[in-house]
């Protein structure tokens, strides 16, 4: 604290590919307006490069979790997520984050939420954005985090500690169904796709629109900087958004960070499908976990434009667990599923993942005066 400054106890965490701010909620002002205030000066948004503040002027490194010891049954804690856009002075509860989701549970146990067991400590997470549950698995040695280890995730230099997360019911999270416009396939005209380009609205955890990359004139293998140079595509990929929104039970989606726009293309290294996935101004260097785990569980549905891509067979035993390999810019997100195939279409009734997490610097956080305030 300084005269004209204000600092509060933060910790700077990278979970999985993303990277951002951790709070123990009972730091931050309870009052959504005056805590999005304090969010944007610690960021320094708005500002394309964030120099003000934290913010690494990427949205995958202008990320917030707020994080608390639950009350409800069977839960460790509540995370709720927070995206800081970095040129808008705007702070969204409208998404969840599995990447910053790693990071939850090594902070609880750090922060004292949850007692660290004797090897592995298990922590029952309530995903408050999307009101659904993920238990995380965290490596705890002689009762402290252990974040060293041979664990490897594409997007990230090195190894770490595994940190194994798991979902269950994340379907229809965010627009109420799986399929939330009740079709496996939808048809959107946009001014320059006249004809209509098909797509699959899904949401496993994250909603998102699938798309065959060849539809817009493209590979689908680009580099991220080369997507985000082609201005015509951006448009005709923002325009199928706005109408896929509507479709998807979320309303105007003008100023929201979904649903993601994920264009597909036939594996080249061995996974099951390729992806580009606008998040959705800038483009994913890799993938989002929940958007990973939507992704696979398109490729699961038999004629949606994933499975097509995908060529996946569907159907056999009534229950298969299968690994997915999801092939992104910078490598492969990889999701265990367990798949229900007794119905018309498969069900996937859990998946899970490997992230890694890493505390990189805990402390206090400092802003200006006028940018707090405590109600
Ligand atoms: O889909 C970026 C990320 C994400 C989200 C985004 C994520 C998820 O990589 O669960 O992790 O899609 O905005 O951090």
């Amino acid at each position: 604290m300084t005269n004209t400054q204000v600092s509060i106890p933060c910790s700077v965490m990278r979970g999985g590919t993303s990277k951002g701010l951790y709070f123990l909620a009972s730091d931050l002002p309870a009052d959504a307006a005056a805590r999005d205030r304090f969010l944007l000066a610690a960021m320094g948004s708005p500002d394309v490069r964030e120099i003000d503040g934290m913010g690494g002027g990427h949205p995958l490194t202008s990320k917030v979790a707020v994080v608390s010891k639950s009350d409800r049954p069977g839960i460790d804690v509540d995370y709720l997520f927070l995206q800081v856009w970095p040129d808008r002075a705007e702070v969204s509860d409208q998404q969840n984050c599995g990447n910053i989701l790693a990071g939850v549970a090594p902070f609880a146990i750090e922060k004292g939420l949850v007692p660290a067991q004797p090897d592995l400590t298990p922590v029952a997470i309530y995903m408050v954005n999307t009101e659904s549950k993920a238990t995380a698995f965290v490596e705890t040695p002689g009762g402290l985090v252990n974040y060293a280890g041979v664990a490897r995730i594409d997007g990230v230099p090195g190894t770490h500690a595994p940190i194994n997360i798991n979902f269950e019911d994340v379907a229809g999270s965010s627009c109420g169904a799986l399929l939330p416009t009740g079709n496996v396939v939808d048809l959107i005209k946009v001014p320059g796709l006249e004809a209509g380009v098909e797509v699959t609205c899904i949401d496993n955890g994250m909603p998102v629109v699938c798309l065959n990359a060849s539809d817009f004139g493209i590979s689908g293998y680009e580099t991220p900087a080369e997507l985000e140079a082609n201005s015509d595509l951006k448009a005709k990929v923002e325009a199928v958004r706005l109408a896929a929104g509507h479709l998807m039970n979320l309303g105007d989606v003008t100023n929201k960070t979904v649903p993601k726009m994920s264009l597909l293309a036939k594996a080249q290294n061995g996974g099951l499908v390729s992806t580009r996935t606008f998040i959705p101004a800038r483009v994913h260097e890799s993938i989002g976990v929940l958007g990973a785990v939507s992704v696979a569980t398109a490729c699961m549905l038999e004629g949606s434009v994933a499975n097509k891509i995908a060529g996946l067979q569907t159907g056999g035993e009534a229950t298969t667990s299968v690994l997915v390999e999801v092939e992104h810019p910078t490598g492969f997100f990889t999701v265990q599923m367990e798949v229900d195939n007794s119905g018309e279409q498969p069900i996937v009734t859990k998946s899970a993942l490997l992230r890694t997490a890493r505390m990189l610097m805990s402390g206090s956080v400092y802003v200006p005066q006028s940018a707090w305030s405590n109600t």
